[in-house]
């Protein structure tokens, strides 16, 4: 909203900002939320405003756009973005509306286009933005170079495309170099989604994040995970035993000799980079733990690569092994209301049918996300209960939950232009 319009109007959220800081404020740290965080209207309108209005997000993957003019779109709230791929091969974000009366301007999911054409009234732009045709009844002086689309900040590395609403978004050049640098041995550019699924879930999306970010859960859980995934979390897990750690110590060695990144990288509490062992003996997550891809990733010689594991916060967790990798990407839809999309990536050459199997592929993750749909949902049912108070994370299997909640409420209180204390 301009702030003409906005100021005549008043801020409808005024108070709430307030309250917002003030219970982060007041929170006891690692304690889970006041209740209004994970199901008020109003602070899901600041988490809109506050993260994912100026936030760095986890997008797509630039693989999804391979050739000029292939484009994906995606609904960051109220904010429709397209991401498209112009000349030269340069990537372009832009919010999705057109520049005459607002219509959405693409309309599909993902598609290939020569020029983005408003299907209303058929203005024309050019795929860098710039409007090119707005009918013959505009007016002589009308002015086309007026008339561009509104760009949204985009900064890709490692095959990743991260968007940022914000006017000034923040730093992220040295996460950026450190992705590239980590995705090189899986040469990006030679991978595709081999199937993709988005789940909607009943769940505030900090609930879905705070499930991903521990394996407490996990033994009870996710039986088809634990096939192959170990259930400590970083190779500095406080909880590491003697055994795990000489495992650990072997297979670093072995990513030595074929010069592939390993080691544990922090950028604050938004990013975390490491690769850690899958249980000894299995390489990917597949329910036998077995290659789900015949075709390794990249310039990759063995399938027993782990998983590098590469967190970007507010919105996206991955998994990179030896022959594929899964992605996952988290956009609130409502207070309660959560959407997890998962792509999983193969070697482009890689043959459906011959050097892979979708439904074998995606089993061990379809039953992870419906199994972490339930509990982040059963999460959420309980927390909106009158009866609902924070309750304690453990320091030692939830770590990775308070690091969540302290990035998320340090970035909040900043972005309300508050003093944060130093958890980001
Ligand atoms: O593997 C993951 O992505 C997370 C971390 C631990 C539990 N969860 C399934
Ligand atoms: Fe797009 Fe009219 S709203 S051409
Ligand atoms: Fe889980």
């Amino acid at each position: 909203m301009d702030l003409i319009a906005r100021s005549q109007l008043d801020d409808p959220l005024v108070a709430a900002r307030e309250a917002t800081a003030e219970m982060l404020n007041q929170r006891e740290p690692s304690f889970s939320l006041p209740q209004p965080f994970y199901n008020d209207q109003r602070v899901f309108a600041l988490d809109m405003q506050e993260i994912f209005g100026k936030e760095w997000l986890f997008a797509g993957m630039t693989c999804e756009i391979p050739t000029k003019g292939s484009f994906i779109t995606l609904d960051i709230g109220d904010n429709p973005v397209v991401i498209v791929r112009g000349a030269e091969d340069r990537i372009h974000a832009f919010h999705n509306v057109c520049r005459h009366r607002g219509s959405r301007l693409c309309i599909k999911d993902k598609g290939k286009v020569a020029k983005l054409v408003c299907g209303y009234h058929q203005w024309t732009y050019e795929l860098d933005g710039r409007l090119l045709f707005a009918g013959s009844d505009m007016g002589a002086d009308f002015d086309l170079a007026s008339y561009g689309l509104k760009p949204v900040n985009i900064r890709t590395a490692g095959g990743f495309m991260f968007i940022s609403l914000a006017d000034e978004p923040p730093a992220i050049d040295d996460f950026l170099v450190t992705l590239e640098h980590y995705l090189e041995p899986y040469r990006m550019d030679n991978v595709k989604v081999a199937v993709e699924s988005s789940i909607v879930e009943d769940a505030n999306w900090k609930l879905v994040l705070e499930n991903n970010r521990e394996c407490y859960h996990c033994n009870g859980a996710h039986p088809e995970l634990l096939n192959s995934l170990q259930e400590f979390d970083d190779t500095d897990d406080p909880r590491a035993t003697p055994d795990y750690k000489s495992l650990v110590a072997r297979k670093q060695s072995d990513w030595d000799g074929e010069s592939v990144p390993w080691q544990l990288k922090r950028f604050g509490k938004r990013n975390r980079l490491t690769r850690t062992p899958l249980l000894d003996g299995t390489v990917s997550m597949t329910m036998d733990g077995q290659p789900g891809c015949k075709k390794l990733m990249g310039r990759l010689q063995s399938p027993d690569m782990g998983s590098l594991r590469i967190l970007h916060l507010p919105n996206s967790w991955n998994h990179f092994m030896g022959d594929h990798a899964v992605v996952f990407r988290v956009l609130p839809l409502g207070p309660q209301k959560t959407v997890v999309t998962t792509k999983w990536l193969v070697h482009k050459d890689a043959v459906e049918g011959v050097d892979y199997d979708v439904e074998q592929l995606r089993k061990v993750w379809d039953a992870t996300n419906a199994q972490d749909r339930r509990l982040a949902e059963e999460n959420q049912r309980g927390i909106n209960s009158k009866a609902y108070q924070p309750g304690p994370y453990s320091e030692t299997y939830e770590f990775g939950v308070i690091d969540f909640v302290d990035w998320y409420a340090g970035r909040m209180l900043t972005n309300l232009g508050h003093e944060a204390p130093s958890l980001q």
